[in-house]
């Protein structure tokens, strides 16, 4: 894929800028949003699991796909350990609700989320990674679900989203011998869907930014809402989920311009290049 020329990103404002643990840029339609704990290996605290759920709600009108990185050598370590103090049942049920409602944030949010993966991604990282839409990896990405060694369980939400990436008997082996999985074992897995050069994996998310904020609001939606739970459904149901959902997003006017620009040769075809 042509990487695309080098957008100009600027700070975000306000509310966004004032998210302390996260870095926040925007490049017309393209929101950066980086993780900012470098020297704790932008473990996620509850702070980070709070700031990042304000920070999805609260994206611009303007956004239409976010690249989500990790400043420093490392995507993400995943829980801050230094956090898991003596909680009961409950505060422990409400805590692993808060990461769900961050990561529901994004993955079930406004815009498309590509995630740009290097280093560590284990255990809560590897969750939040699970949660974006499209992951693009670096040479130095390791993927890794320490949890069983910690004596925890994953509840980010990882025993719904990984194994609809790698599949259960894979994540049942990385937890239960700490497996490793390299970069490229784990783009085999299905735990990304690109694979990149080491320090190259933004400049080619931001082109994948690019092309999907090029496409109909409505596709996007239908793709981040309706595909997700439609492989959830029985066939019937999928079947039927599908249709309205194709009616819905062929009955926008976007979509009946862009049908007219096809049929008189106005738009791109589709190739292979
Ligand atoms: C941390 C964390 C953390 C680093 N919580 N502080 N996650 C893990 O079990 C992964 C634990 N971390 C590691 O295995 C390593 O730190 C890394 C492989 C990610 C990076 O190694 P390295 O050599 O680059 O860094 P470091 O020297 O180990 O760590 C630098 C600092 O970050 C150090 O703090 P410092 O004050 O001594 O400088 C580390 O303590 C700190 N640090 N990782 C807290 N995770 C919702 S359930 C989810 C359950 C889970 O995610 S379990 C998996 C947790």
């Amino acid at each position: 894929m042509s990487t695309a020329a080098p957008l100009d990103f600027t700070p975000a404002h306000g509310l966004l800028a004032s998210l302390d643990l996260l870095r926040i840029e925007h490049a017309g339609p393209v929101t950066h949003l980086r993780l900012m704990r470098p020297a704790k290996r932008n473990a996620l605290s509850d702070t980070l699991i709070t700031q990042l759920h304000t920070a999805f709600v609260n994206l611009p009108e303007t956004t239409r796909a976010v690249v989500l990185t990790g400043e420093g050598a490392h995507f993400c370590a995943g829980l801050d350990l230094s956090e898991l103090m003596e909680r009961d049942v409950g505060e422990g049920v409400l805590h692993s609700r808060m990461w769900h409602a961050a990561f529901d944030q994004i993955q079930f949010g406004r815009v498309p989320v590509i995630a740009v993966l290097h280093g560590a991604v284990v255990g809560g990282g590897l969750e939040l990674a699970s949660s974006c839409h499209i992951r693009v990896a670096e040479a130095s990405t390791y993927f890794g679900l320490p949890e069983g060694q910690r004596g925890l369980f994953v509840g980010g939400g990882g025993s719904v989203r990984v194994p609809r990436l790698m599949g259960v008997a894979r994540m049942t082996d990385m937890m239960l011998t700490g497996r490793v999985y390299d970069r490229d074992e784990g783009v085999h897995a299905g735990l990304a869907q690109y694979a990149v050069d080491d320090g190259a994996g933004f400049a080619h998310a931001v082109a994948l930014a690019g092309r999907i904020a090029g496409n109909a609001p409505m596709s996007n939606f239908a793709v981040m809402h309706a595909l997700p739970r439609i492989a959830d459904q029985s066939q019937d149901q999928g079947l039927f989920t599908e249709s309205l959902m194709a009616a819905v997003a062929e009955s926008t006017p976007e979509a009946k311009e862009r049908l007219r620009a096809f049929l008189e040769g106005r738009a791109g075809k589709v190739t292979k290049s």
